[in-house]
């Protein structure tokens, strides 16, 4: 069906250009940005409101990697292209790896005066819980798009067919009623909706969105028009410091562990200190990780003449600190 709406609006414009030249009219181009956790649900999404086939996650990873476009569509007097982004989720790609892709794309389309008509942050209605990874992801979108930006962001609750009435609107109260999850962003005029896997239920998010006056986001402006380095952004400070929290409870967990295998060892329980050694390998991985992240979100400072001459490596410098070539030692 989709596809099909695609080709008819390829022949309306070729009818266009040809019976009706007088009075074709230029259909205004929207680009919309989808962010949210992995699994959230975004390629379905733009896959379902595009008629494009970005790949759909199978399993619990994630499955979107990179920036990637969908076909553009026309919907109404607009020519909408959507923005498909990778969750913040800390497995294959690491979250300052994704805040920087991310970053670098709105900074690109800023510096090229392409606008961003709106953002869309998913979340499934069936999470029972508001977990450490959707709190994340919510806080980054919400710092990547900055106060007077938040009023061109739709809150998409998505799966709304996928739990009965009184669990969704239980939810949907809670959501956008607590000053942790949703109700700042509400404030600041983020427009709640929802989606039931339709073609119509994406298309009302969409036409909200496309219907509003394009602002830059937060991000654009720190990075292109105050030239801050990613790690002095809004989200980069946001990200150092969630990865700071993180590192410092690994910490404490491993103090506890050291504690057992202590214990351990004193009542010569071998079987035991394998095991607890073995789990605290793992958590001194994972607290190892952490520490790389944040040292990669330090600022890079200037490295010459030349360089400082270079426009767009100053531009950048923020980003270019978060790549292997230009890490610390
Ligand atoms: N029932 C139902 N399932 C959905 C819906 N949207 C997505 N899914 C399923 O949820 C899973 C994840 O969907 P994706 O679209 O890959 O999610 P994503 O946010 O792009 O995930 P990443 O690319 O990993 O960040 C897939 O198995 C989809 O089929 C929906 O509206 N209803
Ligand atoms: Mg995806």
């Amino acid at each position: 069906m989709r596809k099909g709406q695609n080709a008819g609006s390829v022949s309306t414009s070729k009818q266009d250009s040809g019976m009706h030249k007088k009075r074709k009219t230029k259909r205004k181009p929207v680009t919309i940005v989808v962010m949210g956790p992995t699994g959230s649900g975004k390629t379905s999404f733009i896959n379902t409101a595009s008629g494009s086939e970005l790949r759909v996650g199978l399993g619990l990873e994630s499955s979107t990697e990179n920036i990637q476009k969908s076909n553009t569509f026309p919907l109404d007097e607009y020519d909408v292209t959507l923005v498909d982004t990778p969750g913040f989720d800390d497995t294959n790609i690491s979250d300052v790896d994704i805040l920087a892709l991310i970053a670098k794309y709105l900074a690109d389309e800023f510096e090229n005066r392409r606008q961003i008509s709106g953002v869309i942050y998913l979340h499934r209605i069936t999470d029972n819980r508001m977990g450490g990874t959707a709190l994340r992801n919510f806080r980054m979108f919400k710092e990547l798009c900055g106060g007077p930006a938040l009023a061109n962001t739709a809150i998409v609750l998505n799966m709304w067919n996928e739990v009965n009435e009184g669990i969704r609107s239980a939810r949907k109260n809670e959501l956008v009623s607590k000053d942790n999850f949703f109700k700042p962003a509400v404030t600041a005029g983020a427009k709640v909706l929802t989606h039931d896997n339709t073609v119509d239920s994406a298309y009302a998010v969409l036409r909200h969105l496309a219907t509003r006056r394009p602002r830059p986001l937060l991000i654009q402006t720190e990075l292109v028009s105050r030239k801050k380095q990613l790690c002095e952004t809004s989200a980069g400070a946001a990200l150092l410091g969630d990865l700071v929290k993180r590192e410092q409870r690994q910490a404490e967990q491993l103090r506890d562990m050291q504690k057992e295998i202590e214990e351990a060892i004193r009542k010569k329980d071998e079987e035991d200190r394998r095991e607890l050694e073995e789990a605290r390998r793992k958590v001194d991985e994972t607290r190892r990780h952490l520490l790389s992240q944040q040292q990669r979100m330090k600022p890079v400072k200037p490295v010459g003449v030349r360089a400082q001459r270079n426009r767009r490596r100053r531009l950048f410098r923020g980003l270019l600190c978060v790549t292997s070539d230009n890490l610390e030692t």
